[in-house]
């Protein structure tokens, strides 16, 4: 508890920036084909009118040729790279601000004027990026993903997941009705996503509170798999656990059991992939079976991306951009880059307190706002217990 931590504001975008070009992703284009980047950043400052971000981190990655550069933008908001190869890239911006100053200042989306750009022979691409300002109004949040597994003798062990839910608010909120669903298919532009296992709290709306600062648990199988040969997480004391009811599934009779609404797999009460997926939280939902289902003989469920609350996108690799599944409404980043069966988890990085109370980093960008544990830390945060 008493580490000290800094308080970050951190402000950052991701942007996907289509470059036209006419030759073939997998030859490196001539050097006649590269361009220059005058990227600026601004925003609306408190008093109204432009104002230009100074010494904000600037990231771009080539996501066919994995060049990355870096740099923090001069005085007047602006930063070059110089010699770019036609690609698509990934654009991230973060701000530090002081928090003496600006203590819940964070700069969280942007527009970018021009989304498709167009590079000629050594030609100059200009990119504004406005950044809008907004106070911290997270509510639930995905605090933690633990996916990983564990190394057992007998490999691949999963039934240890969990996925953790926190709630930065003042107020106590009910969990009643809401939905965890998986995403490990469809696109980044789709209005609907596609899931593997969709499941629901239970309760009719004010049966399942979530005190403020408080963590809930919801495991896969609400069991100790802390004991060897496993050497995983405890779970026994999980909140909730997903519960199959078709085909062999344990049963915790002193842990409530989710809802399950759709599997793609008969038998199965969650699997999240151990390599490639992202989860969301999603808001009640009157009839979650309205949107219907994909026509494959295993089919994945529709739900609305409108509905989602919260959402984390993890990948073995995180600088695959190519395939993203959630937008950056949702989650602009990628977290994870952990190997199979490491009981590794990702925990979202504390932002600040307030009145004792932990406040999770959410940019909307799992790059960010998340980081890599070696241990998982079900129903509280790693900053907190050292
Ligand atoms: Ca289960
Ligand atoms: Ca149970
Ligand atoms: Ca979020
Ligand atoms: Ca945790």
């Amino acid at each position: 508890m008493n580490k000290k931590y800094k308080i970050l504001i951190m402000a950052f975008l991701s942007i996907l920036v289509l470059i036209a070009f006419s030759c073939t992703m997998q030859i490196t284009p001539p050097e006649t084909m590269r361009f220059l980047l005058k990227l600026n950043v601004y925003t609306n400052s408190i008093t109204g009118g432009d104002t230009v971000v100074v010494d904000a981190k600037v990231i771009i990655q080539s996501i066919t040729y994995s060049n990355y550069y870096e740099a923090k933008t001069d005085s007047n908001g602006t930063v070059l790279f110089s010699n770019l190869i036609p690609d698509h890239y990934n654009i991230q911006i973060s701000y530090k601000s002081d928090p003496a100053i600006d203590k819940k200042l964070i700069i969280t989306n942007a527009t970018i004027n021009d989304s498709l750009l167009y590079s000629a022979d050594n030609d100059t691409v200009k990119l504004n990026i406005r950044a809008s300002t907004k106070r911290f109004n997270s509510t639930l949040v995905i605090s933690e993903i633990y996916y990983a597994g564990a190394k057992t003798i007998i490999p691949n062990y999963y039934y240890d997941q969990f996925v953790e839910i926190y709630n930065q608010t003042s107020e106590t909120l009910y969990l009643d009705s809401l939905i965890i669903a998986d995403v490990d298919y469809g696109f980044i532009d789709d209005s609907l996503i596609q899931s593997t296992h969709v499941n629901m709290f239970p309760g009719t709306g004010n049966d399942y509170p979530i005190g403020p600062g408080e963590f809930v648990i919801i495991a896969q199988d609400a069991n100790d798999h802390s004991l060897y040969p496993v050497n995983s997480v405890d779970l026994s004391h999980a909140d909730f656990e997903n519960y199959c009811t078709d085909i062999g599934d344990t049963d915790n009779n002193d842990v409530t059991n989710m809802v399950q609404i759709h599997k793609k797999y008969p038998g199965a009460d969650v699997l999240y992939s151990t390599m490639n997926d992202a989860i969301v939280l999603l808001g009640k939902i009157k009839n979650p079976y309205k949107w219907g289902y994909t026509t494959a003989s295993n089919p994945s469920m529709y739900l609305p991306k409108w509905a989602v609350i919260d959402g984390v996108e993890y990948k073995d690799n995180t600088a695959y951009y190519d395939h993203k599944y959630l937008d950056a409404g949702i989650d602009g980043g990628i977290t994870g880059g952990i190997p199979n069966y490491s009981t590794k988890s990702v925990e979202r990085i504390i932002d600040h307190m307030e009145d004792d109370r932990v406040i999770f980093s959410d940019n909307n960008n799992s790059s960010l706002d998340f980081h890599v544990l070696n241990f998982p830390t079900p129903g509280y945060a790693q900053e907190v217990s050292e």
